[in-house]
């Protein structure tokens, strides 16, 4: 007794060998692996041979067919165990699945088996498994909320139910309509499919799975469900820009048509087998044509394509039961009254008024959605100002990095000309002329909508809308050292939809400042950004090659601005953030490692340190017992400062180094972290053992010791220093800003 697991497979490398390692770290060994290529390459192919497997792997071919239907027929028709299970080549499965499906199968032809969702891959699922389970990550990252909630619109499973039909139930009751419906999370008994000749129709390219798993139900009442726990692990994409799941796919009108024709080929299945179960289906499927056929009414240009689809709906409409009508919500049960007596045109025209009211009623008196909602209506409909330019940096939290020596440089240069507008969240005096606006505030929207020219240095807001003649200058903040959005396998720390909605926004963007060719490259691939890319270096950066003299009248204002002591050294500590620690969405936490009672004892005379936080960082550190020796600059607006007055940096993996080496003096790496933050949360772009240009520290003894070892220390990397500066410092000499200006503002 074994079981034959066949999985399609269309190249999708870093997901089928985390698929396969989950059927290696399964305890019963008794399965094969049926790996299905559909028009695969030979790399693809080696990435699955060249797994060291403990268990059969057979890899076929889909030869001239496609899709995921050809591929499991395939795949069924080599099986030669006794039971098969249909994979996706991106999901997986926890351990003891096999052991318990097989037990379950003993007296069964089916095996009906719960799902969890996860937007992580088989590794990270193994770790955040094991978080409690009120943790905000774990609830993010992976969920099975789908299965055991309430849902009005479904009947009640009768008292006097058999277990063919407890069984089938549960299973139409996981999902939320009709289209997630799977034939994926089952074990079948082969002889049983043969025999009924079960296949999977291959005219259908997304809604195979209802027609399979209809026929297979209807051939057997041997069912049975495992319940204690679920086995089986459906991954959610989190790029599906590059690669897009079936159901991510944008292709709503076909989608809304095979699931009408899935939805005719289940009716013809079990008429006449089990009107309950009958009328389940019909309870999900009314929700489909709300959703899908409806919308599609509302968004379709083809008046073919409408068509089609009314007709497909007229010969569907019908055949939903009274029971499922009764039960569906009031909204759906009048929208497929109305289909049955109405043009399509009006169908789609109340179901504008009815979106629009639902939109209405859901922003009226919430002032985070009014807003966005009058900038969307209201305010994109005022002309644009030509010579208004908006700024932002670091989410209105601050008054620095590259946009304001934009800034600065304009109202030196261009004096009156432009009408600046800075986004900041606490009024700051700023030495030129600007209004200062509230992030998300109305005048913020109207801003928004207005300025001719943006001027940000993260990402703008999700409801931002380009207009047309409007010019975006994206200057980012950093080289980057830590892996970025599209170059990141999986995105644990930020929103599911992270990829998605950066894609969505960078496409916006104009211009984007590169410090280095290095990171040049890499914003082409993490942002897959293809418009200009501005090769100036920092604007923030030309503070760090003023004249000596300008240099040091700034050292001594900053100095006794900050109270620092004007005969003491400085050592600036400013270590990044950890995505793994915080409090709740984007409020993160830092904890601080470097042991500074004992820097105090043994620097004290001759250093104090500035401790510099990351802005994302909320908790404020307790420095009190370090009055004298360390001044917290955290919440200080710009940190070129920090940089101009600091003879010496410590850092971890924040890019503040890249920028700091301009002024070529020591930096220390403080990576106390380095295993968790390299393996499992981020990794980098570089080798740092090879390329950093200073010492990698693990503990405050190191860093102790080496800070009192300094000019040795600097003579050991005096050359690695060298190639680092020519490589990610050689384009900054202090004209980034009047590059960047020329180009864009001044032509
Ligand atoms: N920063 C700061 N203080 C710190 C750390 C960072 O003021 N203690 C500022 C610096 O301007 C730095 C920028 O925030 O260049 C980005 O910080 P990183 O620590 O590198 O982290 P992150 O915000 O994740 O950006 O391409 C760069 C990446 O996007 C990293």
């Amino acid at each position: 007794m074994g079981i034959s697991f066949i999985i399609p497979y269309c190249g999708e490398r870093k997901y089928i060998q985390e698929c396969l390692e989950s059927l290696e770290n399964q305890t019963c060994k008794e399965f094969e692996a049926l790996v299905v290529c559909d028009h695969c390459d030979e790399e693809d192919k080696r990435a699955v041979t060249e797994l060291s497997l403990s268990f059969p792997v057979t890899l076929l071919d889909t030869g001239e067919k496609t899709g995921v239907a050809a591929a499991r027929n395939i795949g069924l028709a080599a099986s030669r165990q006794e039971f098969v299970f249909f994979m996706d080549c991106d999901d997986f499965l926890r351990a003891g699945a096999v052991e318990s499906m097989l037990a379950a199968a003993r007296e069964s032809d089916i095996v009906y088996v719960r799902r969890y969702y996860s937007w992580i891959g088989y590794r990270g699922f193994l770790e955040m498994e094991k978080l409690p389970d009120d943790s905000t990550e774990k609830h993010t990252y992976i969920n099975t909320s789908r299965i055991e909630r309430e849902d009005k619109t479904f009947p009640l499973l009768p008292d006097n139910a058999t277990s063919w039909e407890t069984v089938f139930y549960h299973l139409l009751k996981s999902v939320i309509c009709f289209t997630f419906l799977s034939a994926l999370n089952l074990l079948y008994r082969r002889e049983m499919l043969v025999q009924n000749a079960v296949t999977f129709d291959e005219q259908f390219i997304y809604q195979a799975d209802m027609g399979f798993l209809a026929k297979a139900f209807c051939c057997t009442e041997r069912v049975a469900e495992l319940t204690e726990e679920p086995y089986y692990v459906k991954r959610r994409r989190n790029d599906p820009i590059n690669l897009p799941s079936l159901a991510q796919r944008k292709d709503a009108t076909n989608k809304a048509m095979e699931v009408m024709r899935a939805y005719l080929y289940v009716k013809e299945v079990i008429r006449g087998k089990n009107e309950f179960i009958e009328s389940c289906f019909d309870c999900k499927f009314v929700k489909d044509y709300v959703r899908q056929t409806i919308a599609a009414y509302m968004k379709e240009k083809s008046s073919k394509k409408v068509k089609e689809l009314r007709s497909l709906a007229d010969e569907c409409l019908p055949l939903i039961s009274k029971e499922a009508l009764k039960l569906a919500r009031p909204y759906t049960r009048r929208s497929v009254n109305y289909s049955l007596t109405h043009t399509t045109e009006k169908i789609a025209a109340r179901a504008r008024r009815h979106s629009a009211f639902q939109t209405f009623k859901r922003t009226i008196g919430r002032k985070r959605k009014m807003i966005p909602l009058i900038y969307r209506k209201l305010l994109l409909r005022f002309p644009i100002k030509e010579k208004m330019i908006l700024f932002e940096t670091f989410f209105g939290r601050n008054y620095s990095d590259s946009p304001k020596y934009i800034f600065e440089y304009i109202s030196q240069q261009y004096s009156g000309e432009y009408e600046c507008i800075w986004v900041l969240n606490k009024k700051t005096k700023l030495p030129y002329p600007a209004k200062q606006v509230k992030r998300f505030s109305l005048r913020y929207y109207y801003y928004m909508a207005r300025s001719k020219y943006f001027v940000y240095n993260v990402r703008q807001p999700k409801s931002f809308i380009k207009r047309k003649g409007t010019v975006f200058l994206e200057t980012w903040h950093g080289t980057p050292l830590k892996r970025l959005v599209f170059d990141q396998v999986e995105v644990s720390g930020a929103s599911p939809l992270y990829k998605e909605q950066v894609y969505n926004q960078s496409r916006s963007w104009d211009y984007l400042i590169a410090p280095n060719q290095f990171s040049s490259d890499i914003f082409r691939s993490c942002f897959m950004y293809d418009k200009e890319m501005l090769e100036t270096g920092y604007p923030r950066n030309d503070i760090l090659h003023l004249p000596e003299d300008e240099r040091e009248r700034q050292v001594g204002e900053i100095k006794n601005n900050l109270g620092i002591p004007l005969d003491k050294k400085v050592i600036l500590y400013a270590p990044t953030w950890r995505d793994d620690e915080f409090f709740d969405k984007g409020q993160y936490r830092f904890t601080l490692q470097l042991d500074l009672a004992r820097m105090q004892e043994t620097l004290g005379d001759e250093y104090v340190v500035v401790l510099r936080t990351h802005y994302f960082i909320v908790n404020v550190l307790d420095l009190s017992a370090y009055q004298g020796f360390v001044f917290n600059a955290s919440t200080y607006d710009d940190i070129a400062h920090l940089y101009l007055i600091a003879d010496l940096m410590i850092t971890d993996y924040s890019s503040v180094f890249f920028d700091y080496a301009n002024l070529r003096r020591p930096i220390l790496f403080f990576m106390y972290d380095i295993e968790k933050y390299r393996d499992a949360l981020r990794g980098f772009y570089i080798d740092i053992e090879e390329e950093l240009p200073g010492p990698i520290l693990m503990t405050s003894d190191e860093v102790i010791a080496t800070v009192q070892n300094l000019p040795q220390v600097e003579q050991t990397y005096e050359e690695k220093y060298r190639v680092f500066y020519e490589k990610y410092c050689g384009w900054e000499n202090g004209t980034s800003t009047k590059q960047v200006v020329e180009t864009v503002f001044h032509k």
